[in-house]
């Protein structure tokens, strides 16, 4: 198969000054055939969600946008896009504000161990391929939001100042593109199968504060605590327990307990 990875380009950003999750909206749009890279944005959003239908607090203020992507890889490696997303994101912030931001396993920002951004991502396919994927990204950019979550923390906690939303947003989408061609390029050069894997876990490995940590995981069905000692090239986690066990977590929660 070709490494080939997206087709078209951005057309469009939706604005909306209050939705319900932009997550909906963007999947509204795509099955409406939205091109990719459009997004969609909402000033404040009623039901926010996280992974597993956690509230995502989302006041007026913050940055919440979902974007509306078509990568041509087959539904087992969407997952490439979310760390795309994540690194893209964590560039951004270093670049504009010079913010000393790591990303936490698997694609939270964190800013001295307190939550500034999360990632959601959802897909929908057709026969064997990606019909589209949505990114959903929540960045507390202008609102207060650790009066509701003590662990949140956004940019104008950090700066004590208020930044401008709308070139945020668009110098983020220009990183994420940037990025993903990036990655295309290399894979290109490689002679690895149709992903951009592992050059995004190499990069994202760079960035991340998980990787050395004692960490606890939660998964649905199971709790513990060990070392996150490396991500592997399918981006899960690898624990090493007390007894010296490896473990593999594809999906769920991992809290940071120290060095
Ligand atoms: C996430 O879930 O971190 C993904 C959040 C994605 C939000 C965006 S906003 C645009 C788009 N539209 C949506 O409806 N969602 C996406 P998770 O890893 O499950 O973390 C959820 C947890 O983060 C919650 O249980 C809270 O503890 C915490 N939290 C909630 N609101 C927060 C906020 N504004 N800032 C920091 N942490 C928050």
């Amino acid at each position: 198969p070709l490494p080939l990875y997206f087709k078209g380009h951005r057309d469009n950003i939706h604005y909306f000054p209050m939705l319900n999750s932009t997550m909906d909206k963007a999947r509204e749009l795509a099955r409406a055939d939205a091109s990719h890279m459009s997004a969609v944005v909402a000033e404040v959003q009623q039901s926010g969600r996280g992974r597993l239908n956690r509230k995502w607090v989302s006041q007026e203020g913050g940055l919440w946008f979902s974007m509306i992507l078509r990568p041509l890889l087959p539904p087992p490696l969407a997952w490439q896009v979310n760390f795309a997303a994540s690194v893209a994101m964590s560039i951004t912030l270093k670049k504009i504000f010079d913010l000393d931001v790591r990303v936490k396993w698997p694609n939270d920002i964190l800013y001295q161990e307190r939550k500034l951004a999360g990632l959601l991502s959802e897909m929908e396919t057709e026969g064997d391929m990606i019909s589209f994927v949505i990114i959903g990204i929540g960045l507390n950019v202008n609102n207060s939001p650790s009066k509701a979550e003590p662990n949140a923390i956004s940019i104008m906690d950090i700066l004590g100042k208020p930044v401008h939303r709308r070139n945020l947003l668009s110098d983020f989408l220009d990183q994420f593109e940037a990025t993903v061609d990036e990655h295309v390029k290399k894979q290109k050069h490689s002679s690895d199968s149709a992903s951009f894997t592992p050059s995004i876990i190499t990069q994202w490995k760079e960035m991340t504060g998980t990787i050395g940590k004692k960490v606890r995981i939660e998964t649905y069905d199971d709790f513990f605590e060990g070392v996150a000692v490396d991500v592997d090239d399918t981006g899960a986690l690898l624990i090493e327990k007390d007894d010296g066990t490896i473990c593999k977590v594809i999906y769920g929660d991992c809290f940071h307990q120290g060095v």
